[in-house]
């Protein structure tokens, strides 16, 4: 897979050299290009924002820095008659005003060759740019939850990482992706190791039993609980 990144703040992605996914960029899994966005600049003091037009607080992203980026990128505007915006990649525009980021957005994301991310600061990006590049690839706005960040890296960073680890290869067991919260639905069991007990603390017997029928159904147990305790939102409406 093919990420690009967009952003004022490149050194905010020198940690995708680390784990797991420092290692999927070593093996070729994961090919990876951080754009400065004021490289794309043309004027002395390389601004990459102004007043909003209509008024209000706060600055917005200029679109001619972020039309040299992307261009960049996708390669220079065709005629509008020949465009094809479902040939092209996928391009993410993090925003709270987006849909939710999910397990199941993190799936559909993780079957794509190319993902393009913009990262807004301030408050937001020339809605042009949005429009414009929704002809040229598949925009999505996307937000990682009812808050507020800074900017869009941070949750970037979040999508690449719950992206980054569904692409085969990835991670080492691909059990360990079965095995996890919102993979089936439900939040996870809770995990033990040794010593069998801690600090006063033992491990659920059950665990020890070599029984492995009972320690499925614990497990299964515990999913429901705790899913219940704190996302009841997650379960079924009960019938
Ligand atoms: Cl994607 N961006 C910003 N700026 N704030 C957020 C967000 C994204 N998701 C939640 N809050």
């Amino acid at each position: 897979m093919r990420i690009d990144i967009v952003t004022i703040f490149p050194e905010f992605f020198d940690v995708l050299d680390l784990s797991l996914l420092g290692k999927a960029r070593q093996s070729g899994l994961i090919e990876l290009g951080v754009h400065n966005l004021r490289d794309h600049t043309h004027d002395r003091h390389r601004t990459v924002d102004d007043t909003p037009y209509g008024g209000g607080a706060g600055m917005v992203m200029k679109p001619e820095p972020w039309g040299d980026a992307l261009d960049a990128i996708l390669g220079p505007p065709l005629p509008a008659e020949t465009a094809d915006a479902e040939a092209g990649p996928v391009i993410i525009f993090p925003s709270p005003a987006g849909e939710q980021f999910s397990q199941a957005t993190a799936r559909e994301l993780a079957e794509e060759s190319h993902l393009v991310f913009g990262c807004g600061r301030y408050e937001g990006i020339d809605q042009r740019v949005v429009d414009h590049y929704a002809t040229r690839g598949r925009v999505r706005l996307i937000s990682l939850g009812d808050y507020v960040l800074n900017g869009g890296e941070v949750a970037v960073m979040a999508m690449i990482e719950a992206v980054g680890r569904l692409i085969p290869g990835v991670v080492g067991n691909p059990q360990s992706l079965v095995e996890e919260s919102h993979e089936d639905g439900l939040l996870e069991y809770p995990s033990y190791t040794k010593p069998s007990e801690w600090r006063g603390l033992p491990v659920p017997p059950v665990l020890l039993s070599g029984n492995h029928g009972a320690i499925a159904a614990w497990r299964r147990e515990q999913q429901l609980e705790r899913t219940a305790r704190v996302r009841p939102d997650l379960l079924p409406p009960a019938s």
